[in-house]
């Protein structure tokens, strides 16, 4: 798979790239991640790829011509381009799940004020990581591709599948635990040390429930039809 991230600040997501299990990924081939600087399909002496708002305010807005032409250059069939807006629809793991079989996705990374408007036509769609305001696309970006290269077929290794974690399952994780076996007071749970793997799955299922029901309850199933029926919750 291909992931493209077109920014006019490519240093700032440059170094999470060269890391962990993208970086692994990278090396190994199984995704091919590309920074593409946005002002290298910057036209004329200045090479503008922002301009002051049209109606007149504050600071400077992305030029719809520029990424017009640099989107030209860097999608092939069959790509996906999105941009990171804070007005997009919520990006989340059923949505990384979809995007994980294109075989392009082109990140589309508005710094500044914004960007033109117009550039909404030119892309397949709006993405947003979540409901604040950042300065640019770029850390929304990174969310992106990190969530997606994870679920790209190879690059996980067999030991650490994707379908274990939270979200996979719609549910939270249960809680983990290493050595040493008793720290401070706090004991690991005996049933972990049982050796008893039926024992063992239904106390991580019980608290993946627990630990959901308590802080996510908007990620039980049915839990819409459950606040109908008790509006208080309790
Ligand atoms: C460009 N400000 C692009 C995206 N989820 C989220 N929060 N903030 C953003 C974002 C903010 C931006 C730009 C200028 C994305």
């Amino acid at each position: 798979m291909i992931l493209d991230i077109l920014t006019a600040h490519p240093g700032m997501v440059q170094g999470p790239l060269d890391h962990s299990i993208v970086k692994r990924a990278r090396d190994a081939g199984t995704i091919t991640v590309r920074v593409r600087d946005l002002r290298d399909w910057a036209e004329g002496r200045h090479r503008q790829i922002d301009d002051t708002p049209y109606g007149g305010g504050a600071g400077m807005v992305l030029r719809v011509d520029v990424l017009a032409r640099a989107l030209e250059a860097i999608r092939d069939p069959g790509a996906v381009s999105l941009l990171m807006t804070p007005a997009g629809p919520r990006f989340d793991q059923a949505v990384a799940e979809g995007l994980a079989q294109v075989p392009q996705l082109v990140l589309v990374c508005g710094h500044y004020e914004g960007v033109d408007a117009r550039v909404e036509a030119i892309v397949d769609g709006c993405l947003s990581v979540g409901d604040y305001v950042l300065t640019g696309g770029e850390l929304p970006a990174l969310v992106v591709v990190e969530a997606v290269a994870r679920l790209v077929p190879g690059v996980l290794g067999n030991a650490a599948s994707a379908g274990d974690e939270s979200f996979s399952s719609g549910l939270l994780e249960y809680p983990q635990y290493t050595r040493p076996r008793s720290w401070d007071g706090h004991d690991v749970p005996a049933v972990l040390l049982s050796g008893h793997h039926a024992d063992i799955a239904a106390w991580r299922r019980e608290q993946s429930l627990a630990r959901t029901a308590q802080t996510r309850p908007d990620l039980l199933p049915g839990h819409q039809l459950l606040a109908l029926l008790d509006p208080d919750g309790g």
